[in-house]
């Protein structure tokens, strides 16, 4: 079996490459289930009562570990590996959720309220980061179509805009702003067209694996939606507005150039600096090829006809 350089992990997804490499080469084939062998761990303890997934498409679950052990959650800092020891400020309750703009009646509803106010399901998705990886993630949450129905949108609120808690406490960088060089990046900011977020596939998580999410997972509330590119699954969300314009997501205003408002997963469609043709599933050996719209084509792909996926990336 012989393996591409640019096929193998990068070393940063290994605990303990040296052991790995010491098994040599001749282990290549037996490695998946050594990979196997090393993401396994502990589940952690469900505190949430949800209806399951039935995993239609047979989706292979990425572990605990893995999904709470490699973020982009630049409010900390951009190594993924750091974020979840430092995402200890991060206060996820009490936490208020202020809904405004084009709807009958602003208000803010707290996490805990908005919990139990709706009914919990698991959702079984492919999450796929713009930056090439990508893992399969059991969130638990619910449509967001269902909040969107009870903030009676307005008829001119065509656009949904969702921003990030903004507190220099909870975010160190959004006091230092090391990461984004302009601190007025922050709040982080993304957006949806009104029947994009009221796509059933589209959800507003509370936890995975059965317990309320990790802060490094964007505690308490963040948005999944599993068509495009991570970046507009927006974490730990303080303010829902319906706009009537499409809103400035804060990606596209870092760098219009390479990142748009739609971000849609298309692997015909390359990143100016590098190809979206194939992805790395956490704690995987080799690449995949990855999907168009990340798999989701027949449930999302009506949306977009007729429009120019290569102009509206
Ligand atoms: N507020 C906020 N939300 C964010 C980000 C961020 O830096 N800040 N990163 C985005 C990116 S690029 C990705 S890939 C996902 C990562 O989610 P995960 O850490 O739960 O895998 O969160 C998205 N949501
Ligand atoms: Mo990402």
């Amino acid at each position: 079996m012989k393996i591409n350089e640019n096929e193998i992990t990068p070393e940063e997804l290994f605990e303990d490459r040296r052991k790995f490499l010491k098994l040599g080469a001749a282990s290549v084939v037996a490695s998946s289930t050594l990979m196997e062998l090393m993401a396994k761990e502990s589940l952690p303890t469900p505190n949430l009562t949800y209806k399951k997934d039935i995993n239609a498409n047979n989706l292979k679950l990425n572990s605990f570990e893995q999904i709470t052990s490699y973020n982009n959650f630049y409010e900390f800092t951009t190594s993924k590996k750091d974020v979840k020891y430092m995402a200890h400020t991060l206060k996820p309750n009490p936490w208020a959720i202020e809904i405004d703009g084009l709807v009958e009646k602003p208000f803010t509803i707290d996490i805990k309220d908005l919990i139990s106010s709706n009914s919990l399901e698991e959702r079984i998705y492919r999450f796929r980061c713009v930056e090439g990886w990508s893992m399969v993630v059991p969130w638990i949450g619910f449509e967001l179509a269902t909040l969107i129905k009870k903030c009676k949108p307005l008829s001119d609120a065509k656009y949904v805009r969702f921003e990030t808690k903004y507190d220099q406490e909870m975010f160190p960088d959004q006091e230092r702003s090391v990461v984004f060089a302009n601190i007025k990046n922050y709040p982080y900011v993304e957006g949806l067209r009104m029947d994009e977020a009221m796509n059933p596939l589209t959800l507003l998580a509370v936890g995975l694996y059965g317990k309320t999410l990790e802060n490094q997972n964007g505690a308490p509330l963040r948005l999944v939606v599993p068509w495009k590119y991570g970046f507009k699954s927006i974490k730990s969300i303080a303010k829902i507005s319906f706009i009537k314009e499409q809103p400035l997501n804060t990606w596209q205003d870092i760098a219009s150039n390479e990142y748009g408002f739609y971000a849609n997963v298309n692997p015909k469609v390359d990143h100016p600096r590098w190809s979206q043709a194939r992805e790395r599933v956490l704690g995987k050996f080799l690449k995949q090829d990855t999907l168009m719209f990340n798999g989701y084509e027949k449930e999302v792909a009506y949306m977009y006809k007729g429009m120019d996926l290569r102009k509206n990336f």
